[in-house]
């Protein structure tokens, strides 16, 4: 007999922005500490091309439910680490602000703590269900965020210092879209800057910045998604604040899509449940 484990596992990893004069690993993992499950983020030193032993930065409660762990980490343009942390699939996670993590958008030091500026402690944003994608365009620093809905409205976020994006305990999507999913807590509420009416199972976020793959897709951000694994490209407006167009497909993969990340050198490359690819110009 298996244990349904879900969404676990070594979910994000980040250098440091320094990397590699600071040879600092940073990684978010879901594992057992003192007989309770937690999401952790984790640090190690890299000496001799070898790990050293980690150090827990933070842990915060995961639900016995294996899902909505969240989990992908990224330093920001202000050298802040940025952590995704899902709801546990528990909505009234995402609106209490008291000392829970859950349905959150941290931001934090190279330590763990809480950035200088943050409004709540180490959260930036709030009010978010689960999420396994966000990038920051190169282009003006704002980060976009993907969000998985319930059974509706699969989201993509413009995340701003401080904002309730929405989800919590009266999500119905039986209300229209996108508020029937987006009306809980204090306002305002942040509704998302694209959404889809079903869900596609939204993943990984990047931006193509000369990432080789032809003008029509410069300055695009591209996601993933594991239920068509498509990787799909949505067109920014000239103030880079919203789109000019529904998103659209510009490849349709034989996996499901779990990450997109942009290289050091600017290509985009793609995970799913049995590899890494890169996306080349044909
Ligand atoms: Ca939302
Ligand atoms: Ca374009």
């Amino acid at each position: 007999m298996f244990l349904e484990i879900g969404e676990r596992g070594a979910l994000g990893i980040a250098l440091h922005p320094d990397w590699p004069a600071v040879k600092l690993v940073y990684v978010y993992v879901t594992q057992m500490r003192a007989g309770h499950l937690q999401n952790q983020l984790v640090r190690f030193t890299v000496r001799n091309g070898v790990g050293g032993p980690l150090r827990i930065l933070l842990g915060s409660p995961a639900s016995t439910n294996p899902y909505h762990n969240g989990g992908h980490i990224a330093f920001g343009p202000d050298r802040r680490l940025y952590v995704m942390i899902g709801d546990g699939h528990n909505a009234a996670n995402a609106q209490d602000r008291s000392n829970n993590l859950q349905g959150k958008m941290l931001r934090l030091g190279f330590d763990g703590a809480a950035a200088p500026g943050n409004p709540y402690g180490r959260i930036w944003s709030y009010g978010h269900r689960n999420s396994f994608g966000f990038a920051f365009d190169p282009r003006t620093g704002r980060l976009r965020e993907t969000e998985n809905g319930p059974k509706c409205t699969d989201e993509i976020n413009l995340i701003a210092k401080g904002a309730n994006f929405g989800w919590g305990p009266s999500e119905s999507c039986a209300l229209p879209k996108p508020a029937g999913t987006n009306n809980s807590g204090s306002r305002p509420r942040h509704p998302p800057k694209a959404y889809f009416a079903s869900t596609i199972g939204i993943t990984g976020a990047a931006f193509c910045q000369r990432c080789g793959l032809g003008t029509a897709l410069n300055g695009d951000l591209l996601f993933g998604d594991v239920n068509t694994g498509s990787i799909r490209a949505v067109d920014l407006n000239a103030a880079r604040s919203g789109f000019d167009a529904a998103p659209r497909i510009v490849l349709a993969t034989s996996t499901a899509v779990h990450s997109v990340q942009v290289s050091p050198s600017g290509q985009i490359y793609f995970s799913g449940p049995t590899g890494i690819w890169r996306l080349a110009a044909v």
